[in-house]
């Protein structure tokens, strides 16, 4: 090890079998800046994923679960202050700010990039410098892309090894001159010499930074989630989105599943819903009783690469390779197969620690057990809950989990061709208003819908939770570029496909949030969601019934298949009434959008804005 007054000359160090003098350069630049002591090149093992976790357990970043309850499980308890995304810190530097739209961030790139020098000059001293090539996607799959991070965090370098397709093979793709998104991460935490070590080092001011045209993100101050994990949202979001634009496809915030008709069909839906809405759920959903011989499986839970391929339809591949998902209201009930991937090899951050050294979290069992170790660290009993309303795990505490334990798992989730997708299907989380499921009449309408989504926050992102903002496809914290356009990249790409004769997905509106009187959600859960499902697939199929309302094809109750479920009419038409008063102020509030969104917006959705305004009054 470097002594640390010669911080900065750690040398580089290239293994043989990184073959890329770009790339061997960039590493040797960014240590020069950030002047770590170390610089090790992570090469995706077993064996040194567990040696990173052993240092992490001796450093008190992870502590070890119980092996006989979780096998090769960790628990990370991060500081309070950093728990979830941040919107507010997040930057999309575009050369010219109209690029980068009125929902984005933005900074001009030259001032920002001052700005960064100055916070990474130093950053990694007294750490190691991690160098984590990843795969988004199957490797040397046609729909995938390569990105490199370098992250000052072993806790980013393990769960990135969940995530994506991480380690040595990624160079073989890359061989020396291929493609990769440069990806800078630090916790922002040097150390002095002699200095100790915190659990989980960060910093107060955080940036998370976005160089759409020359395809770089550089993180700063965050170890958690998404501010951190720079593949996920950073890269196959932000970044992906632009390229998508520019290249012609289409990086979605969407789960992918594959749906199997008792008589041997399948069909495959991708669906979008903001952060914390139950995308993990309805990916890995359990058909419910009614439903025997049909088969769901999950292909991704949070993230959709689609390309059109040679016969003009869609493709999609999951370009993760693990499911970063919400712990807390996670259970037997409403995800059985999410439990049975949480088996082993899980990292779990910010949920309960119980005293035979397993996890817990609110909504996992009924009844708490009688103590834990909450996720700050404090004794927590249900009873002193009851009193202070603690939470024992953070509502935004997460598991990270590799894709291939998960018992529903799709045979094609790791095809380097995708599947070809059906459906599109956009939610948010509404008490009110929007009707259970409505279907387009045609791609015009559906991009309208999911252009005017809203939904009600979630503790996803840091920020007042529980009010209704409009969320765009669930794309407005992931969009790297200006959202008018995006709406219009859809537009487009829909013209170019159906010019071609191809034969569009159709598109689905839909909300399981629905709430009573009481305050209680009516629709009976999420393995329900399988009968709204195949009344999509029906209708797919050109056989499904519905009426035409204002905004589009609704089942009727009797065009639902209810075995086994009792749902009366009543409840169908709690879940489903259109109320003509709400429609008026939620209209609305689509213009209030429009307006906000006024620069390159499509004329075509003003246009549909018009019509849905003269139906709904006629
Ligand atoms: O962005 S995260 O990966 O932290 C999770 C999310 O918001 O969906
Ligand atoms: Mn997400």
């Amino acid at each position: 090890m470097n002594h640390p007054t010669m911080q900065g000359t750690a040398p580089v160090n290239a293994p043989a079998w990184v073959k890329h003098p770009k790339l061997v350069s960039w590493v040797a630049e960014i240590a020069a800046l950030t002047k770590p002591d170390n610089i090790y090149w992570c090469d995706g093992s077993q064996e040194e994923y567990d040696r990173l976790c052993e240092q992490m357990v001796a450093a008190g970043t992870m502590k070890r679960l119980n092996p006989a309850k979780r096998k090769n499980s960790f628990l990370a308890l991060s500081d309070p202050s950093d728990v979830a995304r941040v919107e507010d810190r997040t930057f999309i530097c575009s050369e010219k700010q109209e690029d980068a739209g009125p929902t984005n961030n933005w900074t001009a790139p030259a001032e920002m990039r001052q700005t960064l020098n100055g916070l990474f000059e130093g950053c990694m001293r007294g750490r190691t410098l991690y160098v984590v090539p990843f795969s988004m996607g199957p490797l040397g799959s046609p729909i995938a892309h390569i990105g490199v991070e370098l992250s000052d965090s072993p806790y980013v370098a393990v769960n990135m090894r969940i995530m994506t397709r991480m380690g040595k093979a990624v160079y073989e793709v890359l061989g020396s001159d291929g493609e990769f998104v440069p990806c800078v991460h630090t916790v922002g935490k040097p150390l002095a010499a002699g200095e100790k070590d915190v659990p989980w080092p960060c910093n107060p001011t955080k940036y998370i930074v976005h160089f759409p045209e020359t395809r770089e993100i550089w993180s700063f101050g965050s170890g958690y989630g998404g501010n951190a994990l720079l593949g996920k949202k950073c890269f196959a979001l932000r970044i992906a989105s632009t390229m998508g634009r520019d290249e012609g496809w289409l990086a979605e915030h969407m789960l992918i599943l594959g749906v199997t008709s008792p008589e041997g069909k399948k069909y495959h839906v991708a669906a979008a819903f903001p952060s914390a809405c139950g995308k993990t759920n309805f990916a890995m959903l359990i058909p419910p009783k009614g439903f025997e011989g049909w088969k769901v499986t999950t292909i991704g839970d949070d993230i959709a690469w689609i390309k059109p391929g040679k016969d003009g339809r869609l493709y999609a591949i999951n370009p993760e390779a693990g499911y970063f998902g919400v712990a807390p209201g996670t259970s037997e009930k409403t995800n059985f197969n999410a439990m049975a991937t949480l088996k082993e090899n899980v990292i779990f951050t910010n949920v309960a620690l119980t005293d035979d050294g397993d996890v817990w979290w609110e909504g996992m069992t009924k009844e708490a057990p009688a103590h834990l170790v909450d996720w700050q660290g404090k004794d927590w009993t249900p009873e002193t809950a009851k009193a202070t309303g603690a939470k024992a795990a953070h509502p935004n505490a997460r598991f990270t989990a590799p894709a291939s334990q998960c018992p529903s798992i799709d045979e094609n989730w790791d095809n380097p061709a995708g599947v070809p997708i059906d459906a599109f299907i956009f939610g948010g989380r509404r008490s009110t208003t929007v009707p259970l499921v409505t279907e387009a009449r045609n791609w015009t309408e559906g991009v309208y819908m999911a252009a005017t989504m809203g939904s009600e926050t979630t503790a996803a992102a840091a920020g007042q939770q529980g009010v209704v903002r409009r969320d765009p496809f669930a794309m407005l914290p992931f969009c790297g570029y200006n959202m008018s356009d995006y709406f219009g990249h859809w537009l487009e790409l829909g013209k170019k496909l159906e010019a071609a004769g191809a034969k569009l997905p159709k598109i689905y509106c839909v909300n399981w949030f629905r709430k009573d009187a009481d305050g209680n959600f009516v629709w009976p859960g999420f393995g329900e969601n399988m009968r709204v499902l195949s009344w999509m697939i029906d209708r797919v199929e050109g056989k499904g019934q519905g009426a035409e309302h204002v905004f589009g094809t609704t089942p009727r109750y009797e065009d639902i298949n209810w075995n086994g479920v009792e749902f009366s009419p009543a409840q169908f038409e709690q879940v489903t009434s259109i109320d003509r008063d709400a429609w008026r102020k939620e209209l609305a509030l689509h213009d209030e959008l429009f307006t906000q969104l006024k620069q390159h917006l499509p004329q075509a959705l003003a246009e549909t804005r018009a019509k849905l305004g003269k139906r709904l009054e006629g």
